[in-house]
């Protein structure tokens, strides 16, 4: 039997292949989440699969690089140099990445580059499955690969699919911008658990899946047809000793004294990003030549340690990106450099990780200040360097980082006045104030980091499929049906407890057009001659009396406020008695239907109804958590139930419900088979509260706590007749 494995899935594979001669090398790579992710997939039978970082054209180079990665654990997706182009540099970054970023200006609504994206996402999902079995965890990580979590689904319907987003969600208004959006949704929603650095990135998909692809969402799960996601926001941290210990290697001491030797002794501000627009590069420089203009006694004083890591530069944002930092570089060196100091020592290349060190520990203040930034992981590592707790942490607001590290100096980074100032307030921060922060932000990235997180997600991941179970059907097969008739046959006394809308009958727009037709009385008809049939329902007692009023069967009427036992008189449930709490109730409902447009009150016997559907959408779903949570406050320790129901927030004493009716009939008919069958939310009470051993089936698609499920009214019809028959 095959163990099961972990797979780990990014457009990236952590190594770099160098050619040594006629030798292929292969160098891990020290990003964060490889080292993080370095003992599970070296472990065991796990692997990771991801692009090996160079277009391999021919066969045999192909082999030998397959062969080298084994030995990593790894696995390659070999992509060609259009793919790259297209795929890569084209949707993942000239459409994707700046739409994410809030640039509207720069993204590309073209479609030529979709179908390599489509191209590129099948062929991980189909290099994946040579790997894959059932029983196995896959991780997809970041926005290269929006669509493959769907495309793993379909070909491994059960299996447990995380992804994780490395970079902001955008709102919905921008989200909405971008013509395959639904086809991103729907390619993400095939992840069982979806993590995104921040509580807002969450959000904003929550809500472009709910508008744009039509899911239903409660708190963070959003419903889909057969099953429930989970999104989550889960911050990334880093590997805190791994950069604590970094920054006091040897190495890493004996740099800073060599760089210092040719800089000289002037403080430092440290700006260190990939060239990217989303970086905010420009704008911090701007801010350190107003500050040196309006402070000139930092002139010869203090320098800006300026690291530029080259990316994406064959985009021509990217390029024009570059030229505007070197030509501002230049700029503010000619205006106020001297001989013996240059304002900005600028590096645009990458260094080698002990080099990271002698930066973090050399500049006393790093100015961070994406326009936008998924999470910031440079803000973090600049914290677990400062061995000292001194040291000054400049923080965009726009970073995900700034959710955690509220003790940095926050900023607004197009607020140029702001950026100076706070540039001026870290470079004469008293030291005693400076270890104040920078210990409670040591503290935070020393507790979450990331192998907190890592184990976080599979931790959720695994929660979420257990909590799948739970509510997942089995369709009513003719074996399940076979069962069901051989114990109805058996049985000495039954119940049968029946749904009517959405249940026995089809929806209609008029909700006085369901009256039950000929072949459905029969069937009622048919069935109560043998067994105590229980019709229970929402709709108030008037038309179900109307309706059914001349069979014999049992009737629960609003949720089982009104019932009849067959034959004999309408009552109503004694805890149900109305009137005096309508009024107040009514009183907080009126409140919000004079702010939400298009809802309105409906007025039961024993419930009061606040219908949003006609409600603009979101602001019905807002207006309804705050209706839901006033309601709960104002009424819910006087015995009330505040149900949620399909557009609908509904208030009634907590002993009426159709669950508590549906354990009364089975109290009082003490039958030894039960079938419950029913559609909507009210009828999962019932599912819950009758014994394990009773048929419950729930009529339509979606998850639910009965055993079975079948498609349709009209199967309900065809499984009731064949009762009547046996
Ligand atoms: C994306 C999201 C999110 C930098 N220069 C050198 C070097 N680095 C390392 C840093 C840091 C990493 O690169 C950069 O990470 P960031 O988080 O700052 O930014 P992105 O690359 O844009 O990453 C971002 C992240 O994903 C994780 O989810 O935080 O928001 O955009 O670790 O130390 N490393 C070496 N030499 C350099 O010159 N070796």
């Amino acid at each position: 039997m095959p163990t099961h494995k972990t797979i780990i899935v990014s457009n990236r594979l952590p190594v770099r292949i160098e050619k040594d001669g006629d030798k292929l090398t292969y160098k891990s790579s020290e990003g964060g989440l490889a080292t993080a992710l370095g003992s599970i997939y070296k472990d065991g039978d796990n692997i990771w699969v991801g692009w090996p970082g160079a277009a391999f054209e021919s066969d045999a180079l192909k082999a030998e690089v397959t062969e080298g990665l084994k030995k990593e654990s790894m696995r390659p997706v070999f992509l060609t140099e259009e793919d790259l182009e297209k795929y890569y540099l084209g949707f993942s970054n000239q459409t994707l990445w700046p739409a994410f970023h809030y640039f509207l200006q720069y993204i590309d609504y073209g479609s030529e580059n979709w179908d390599s994206y489509v191209e590129v996402n099948q062929k991980f999902a189909d290099a994946i499955a040579q790997y894959t079995n059932n029983g196995d965890t896959l991780w997809v990580h970041d926005y290269q690969l929006l669509l493959l979590p769907a495309m793993l689904r379909k070909k491994f319907p059960d299996i447990s699919i995380g992804f994780f987003q490395h970079i902001p969600f955008p709102s919905y208004e921008v989200f909405r911008t971008l013509p395959r959006r639904r086809e991103l949704l729907e390619g993400m929603l095939g992840a069982d658990y979806l993590g995104f650095h921040t509580y807002d990135d969450m959000r904003h998909f929550l809500s472009s899946a709910h508008r744009l692809a039509g899911y239903p969402y409660s708190g963070n799960r959003i419903i889909l047809e057969n099953r429930t996601v989970v999104a989550d926001p889960l911050p990334m941290g880093i590997d805190y000793e791994k950069y604590e210990e970094n920054a006091s290697h040897p190495e890493a001491v004996e740099r800073e004294n060599r760089y210092r030797k040719s800089l000289g002794s002037q403080r430092l501000i440290l700006s260190m990003d990939r060239l990217d627009y989303s970086k905010g590069i420009p704008r911090r420089l701007r801010a350190f030549d107003a500050l040196l203009e309006r402070y000139p006694e930092y002139r010869e004083k203090v320098s800006l340690l300026l690291v530029v890591v080259p990316s994406r530069d064959q985009v021509p944002n990217y390029q024009s990106l570059k030229e505007q930092v070197d030509e501002l570089v230049g700029k503010i060196n000619s205006k106020y450099g001297r001989m013996s100091w240059v304002p900005i020592h600028y590096f645009y290349r990458s260094y080698p990780f002990r080099a990271l060190g002698a930066f973090y520990r050399m500049c006393d203040v790093a100015a961070i200040t994406p326009v936008r930034d998924g999470m910031n992981l440079v803000a973090k590592e600049y914290i677990a360097s400062r061995k000292n707790q001194d040291g000054v942490l400049i923080l965009s607001e726009m970073a995900g980082a700034a959710k955690e590290l509220s003790d940095a100096i926050l900023v607004n980074p197009n607020d140029k006045n702001q950026l100076v100032e706070a540039m001026h307030r870290a470079l004469t921060m008293p030291k005693e104030e400076q270890k104040l922060h920078m210990s409670i932000m040591q503290e935070t990235v020393r507790k979450y980091n990331i192998y907190n997180w890592v184990k976080l997600f599979f931790d959720n991941l695994k929660a979420v499929k257990k909590m799948q179970t739970t509510m997942s059907t089995t369709p009513l097969t003719a074996e399940g049906q076979n069962e069901l008739i051989s114990k109805y046959k058996s049985a000495a006394r039954r119940l049968l407890l029946l749904d009517y809308d959405g249940t026995l009958v089809n929806f209609k727009n008029d909700p006085l057009a369901c009256a039950p037709d000929d072949e459905l009385m029969d069937i009622i008809r048919g069935l109560s001659t043998h067994n105590d049939v229980v019709i229970i329902s929402g709709r108030n007692h008037e038309i179900l009396d109307e309706w059914l009023g001349s069979l014999s069967v049992h009737l629960v009427a609003e949720h089982g406020v009104w019932s009849r036992t067959a034959g004999e008189e309408w009552k109503m449930n004694s805890a149900a008695n109305a009137q005096t709490w309508h009024n107040e109730a009514r009183e907080i409902m009126d409140f919000y239907v004079d702010r939400t447009p298009g809802t309105f009150i409906e007025k039961k016997s024993n419930s009061l109804v606040w219908h949003y559907r006609k409600a603009e959408k979101g602001l019905g779903e807002m207006r309804k958590s705050e209706l839901t949570s006033h309601l709960k406050h104002m009424l819910g320790e006087r015995g009330f139930q505040v149900m949620d129901g399909d557009h609908v927030v509904e208030l009634k004493p907590e002993s009426v419900n159709k669950g508590r009716a549906a354990e009364k009939w089975q109290e009082t008919t003490n039958a030894d088979f039960t079938l419950c069958l029913g559609d909507d939310t009210t009828d999962e009470d019932m599912f819950s509260a009758l014994p394990e051993n009773a048929f419950t089936v729930k009529v339509g698609p979606g998850s639910s706590h009965a055993r079975f499920a079948v498609e349709n009214v009209k199967a309900v019809r065809k499984l009731l007749s064949e009762l009547i028959d046996v």
